[in-house]
């Protein structure tokens, strides 16, 4: 397969003015009309006339009205241009119900859907498929379905026809197309410059009561990117389509935003709090996307975290105004440790601005995503909010309706501010998170801080140069006061000190508060220390830090060491759990065992080779000792923390129901499952009724839970696809390949609907004793289902493969396993170039 690469970019040949599509759907013989008027680029001697194009059936071709022949390859067609404006005009034929892929236009449950980002414009007519091409729009969609949409403002429609013209230039990936029987439940939104808006979230009939929720979110983001960074939505229209078959989360196509069905779709009864902010987050990050990925788009996928980091990092910033900003720190946090740390230090780590790719769908990572999130993070703390916040109003000036780079993006903050970035830059180029080592000392009043950053090699990088990282600090004297409050040191060389002076006793330190940089801490504080800081940090994040640094080395101890639950660990819990000052979410987060595979890359990364059933059992026991050692406060804990009011997903009750939650499933571990049966029966919404599946099943308890479930909710396909996911998540180690196996025998997994398929295959990969079962059987499994899923649908299968990305932590028994499947699915002869790359870069 083709490699590309950023140094390689060119201009395109020709820029288009503007395009006219017109779409006679049908099943399998949709008929695709183009007619496009191109320009030479000024910018470019080339005129190479390339359009891409994939899996089309070309019917007729005309430049300037003359039929031609183009010569066709498997990737697109060339042909003879002038150097001077001409129309193309082009007639395709493709097929959306074969269309598995769920790439380009594909029909999902009778209904006609897009997905065009990355590239899968070029499988619905002949393009130049790259963000870089920029034009208007306008579409005519005829079909018997009710419902015809496009991107923009509708113009005229018919019956079984609608027109749209999208003035707005955009790149192709932004297109979209939806005509279903569909169901909209309607808003408006007035633009503080006074623009009316009217906002649609379409679902199909019977889901119009899921819809509420997402609406008032979409408002809810409006106002909040006019508050805080002074953009306004820009059409007449606003469109979000719900859609069951996805394989992302959602896309932000122009004024026609498509969802995954779980992304937006939620009631009280169907879904959970933490589905609720998801939605919510969700809802935000693609409506960010009109100004910062729409108006202002990526010259080429290299530049992905261009879009992505920064409208990642403008979604965390809504959820921390509309919610808890400490609890949102720590989600995120755990989030970025859980998925772009391992990343990081494995065989898949790449840099927030890639530099080759095979197929780009591979880089939609928590690097470009998470990463590239923390990287504006730390910009915004070094360059301070003023600067920060200046220097977007001059980005959105300076480069509205452009196709830009992290070149483009930099140099606004250097000549906003003044600052040289070029060393900041390595952010973008260098993958591997560093460590940061850290050493002290404190002499005649004077307390120095030594910091020495480490970045280990990478795949194609064996030498790594020093970043800068800025380091937020503060002191704590041993009384408990704060003596020094938050310092930013700002680090750019390999070791460097930070001296604070006038103290009168060696402090306690509290290093990389809020998580103000991406990097590892290495710095092993005494027990002692950290229940100091998990008692006085004025810092939320560095004080659940503190409590979960504690947990992690207690549990590693029990691991390596066969030691006994630490009592300290358990009595600073549950002094912690205990104090009501502290907000109910984040005690529920405190309370949180650190995952299983964080435990096995803390392992590995201090050289000892994890073992999955020992992690599983020491999780296990230390769970079963805390519940032992809070028995006394779990009953009041739990019944503290019920809600009397009628149910609603925001941040203080569902903070409540996540430490009622947490309490349940410790007293399940005394109680036999009791009370969760109790909270079970009497639950009027899913948070309530699936903590209580849960703690059902960790006691053993939950046959007839789980079939009652099942008999309320067998229509329900998002209410389901937890039942599928919980029942792997929760089996014993031993058993999770045969629940896999029952699970995908069912008529209801259909493993072409990715959601189904990820709730129960994912959950395999999540599994960290199931998975990595010694009898291998994990691994085969895995890989059967990813051989089956890759002939329909190689985005998910591809994505999907990262489950054995950290295959080389483990045994040579357990390598040999994983090395074979993996050499299985890479013979593979027809392996989409989505897998083969992914296992590839996997196996190397
Ligand atoms: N652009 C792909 C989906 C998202 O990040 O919003
Ligand atoms: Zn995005």
């Amino acid at each position: 397969h083709q490699t590309f690469y950023l140094a390689d970019y060119q201009p395109p040949a020709y820029l288009i003015e503007d395009v006219t599509l017109t779409f006679r759907l049908s099943p399998r013989a949709t008929r695709v009309l183009s007619r496009i008027h191109f320009v030479p680029n000024p910018d470019t001697s080339d005129r190479t006339f390339f359009l891409h194009g994939e899996q089309l059936t070309l019917i007729s071709a005309k430049i300037d009205g003359h039929e031609i022949t183009p010569t066709l390859t498997d990737t697109g067609l060339t042909a003879e241009a002038p150097d001077a404006p001409f129309t193309w005009e082009a007639e395709v034929e493709i097929s959306p119900e074969t269309n598995t892929a769920l790439e380009g236009l594909y029909m999902s449950n009778g209904m006609y859907c897009t997905q065009c980002e990355a590239e899968g414009f070029r499988k619905i007519t002949y393009y130049p498929d790259r963000p870089d091409v920029m034009a208007p729009f306008s579409v005519r969609i005829e079909g018997e379905q009710p419902i015809l949409l496009s991107n923009g403002n509708p113009t005229a429609s018919g019956k079984g026809w609608a027109e749209w013209h999208d003035p707005w230039p955009k790149p192709a990936y932004l297109f979209a197309l939806v005509a279903g029987d569909l169901r909209a439940t309607t808003g408006s939104f007035t633009t503080r410059s006074g623009r009316d808006v009217t906002l649609n979230l379409w679902v199909r009939p019977g889901d119009e009561d899921k819809t509420a929720f997402g609406l008032q979110a979409l408002i809810d983001s409006m106002k909040w990117d006019e508050d805080v960074y002074g953009r306004e939505y820009d059409l007449d229209l606003f469109n979000i389509v719900a859609v069951s078959d996805f394989n992302m989360g959602a896309m932000e196509n122009k004024g026609l935003n498509i969802f995954n069905s779980s992304a937006v779709l939620a009631s009280p009864e169907t879904a959970t709090d933490a589905n609720f902010e998801r939605i919510e987050g969700i809802i935000a990050h693609e409506y960010f996307h009109n100004w910062t990925g729409n108006r202002i788009t990526c010259r080429d996928w290299f530049q992905l975290c261009l879009k992505e980091g920064l409208t990642v990092f403008r979604d965390q910033q809504f959820t921390s105004d509309m919610r808890s900003a400490s609890v949102k720190r720590i989600s995120d946090v755990l989030m970025l440790r859980a998925r772009q740390f391992r990343e990081d230090a494995g065989p898949l780590a790449h840099p927030v601005r890639p530099e080759q790719f095979q197929e780009i769908n591979n880089f939609y990572t928590a690097t470009i995503y998470e990463k590239g999130a923390e990287v504006i993070g730390m910009l915004k703390r070094l360059v301070g909010d003023r600067d920060y916040y200046r220097a977007l109003d001059v980005y959105f000036q300076r480069h509205d309706g452009h196709a830009c780079t992290i070149e483009d993006w930099l140099q606004v903050f250097e000549d906003t501010t003044g600052r040289d970035l070029s060393q900041f830059k390595r952010w973008y180029s260098q993958a591997g998170t560093p460590l940061l080592h850290v050493e002290d000392s404190f002499e005649d009043g004077t307390y120095t801080l030594t910091f020495r950053q480490e970045t280990r090699p990478t795949p194609g990088q064996p030498d790594k140069a020093p970043l800068v990282i800025p380091i937020a600090v503060g002191l704590l004297s041993p009384d408990g006061t704060e003596v020094v409050p938050t310092t930013l040191c700002e680090m750019s060389a390999a070791t460097q000190s930070f001296t604070f002076d006038g103290l009168t006793e060696k402090p306690i330190p509290s290093i990389l508060r809020e998580f103000s940089a991406p990097v590892i801490l290495t710095r092993q504080a005494s027990n002692a220390e950290r229940a100091f800081l998990l008692a006085h940090d004025t810092d939320p994040f560095n004080k659940w830090e503190a409590g979960r640094a504690l947990a992690k080395d207690v549990l590693i101890h029990m691991i390596t060491d066969g030691n006994a639950p630490d009592s300290a660990y358990l009595d600073a819990l549950k002094a912690m759990v205990s104090d009501e000052s502290l907000d109910p979410a984040f005690r529920a987060l405190a309370i949180a065992l650190p995952s299983q595979d964080d435990i096995a890359q803390t392992l590995h990364a201090s050289g000892v080779v994890p073992d999955p059933m020992a992690i599983h059992n020491a999780s296990k026991t230390l769970r079963q000792a805390t519940a032992e050692h809070l028995a006394d406060i779990l009953p009041d804990l739990y019944a503290a923390n019920q809600v009397h009011e009628a149910y609603q997903p925001n941040a203080d009750q569902s903070g409540k129901r996540a430490l009622a939650g947490a309490a349940l499933s410790l007293i399940a571990r005394l109680d036999g499952g009791k009370q969760a049966q109790a909270q079970y029966d009497a639950a009027d919404n899913m948070t309530q009724q699936l903590s209580a599946l849960s703690a059902l099943l960790l006691a053993d308890a939950g046959t007839d839970a789980l079939a009652a479930f099942e008999a309320q909710w067998k229509d329900d396909r998002l209410v389901m696809d937890k039942w599928f996911s919980l029942q792997v998540m929760m089996a014993k180690p031993d058993d999770v390949a045969d629940v896999v196996t029952r699970l995908t025998a069912r008529p209801d997994f259909d493993m072409r609907n990715p959601n189904r398929f990820r709730a129960v295959i994912g959950a395999l990969g999540g599994h960290l004793a199931g998975f990595h079962h010694p009898s291998g059987k994990g691994y085969e499994l895995m890989a059967d289902w990813l051989i089956k899923l890759d002939a329909l649908n190689p985005q998910t299968t591809a994505r999907m493969s990262s489950a054995f990305d950290t295959w080389k932590r483990f045994d040579e028994d357990r390598q040999q396993m994983i090395r074979a499947q993996l050499e299985r699915i890479m013979a593979r002869e027809t392996l989409s170039r989505d897998t083969s790359e992914m296992v590839g870069r996997i196996l190397a």
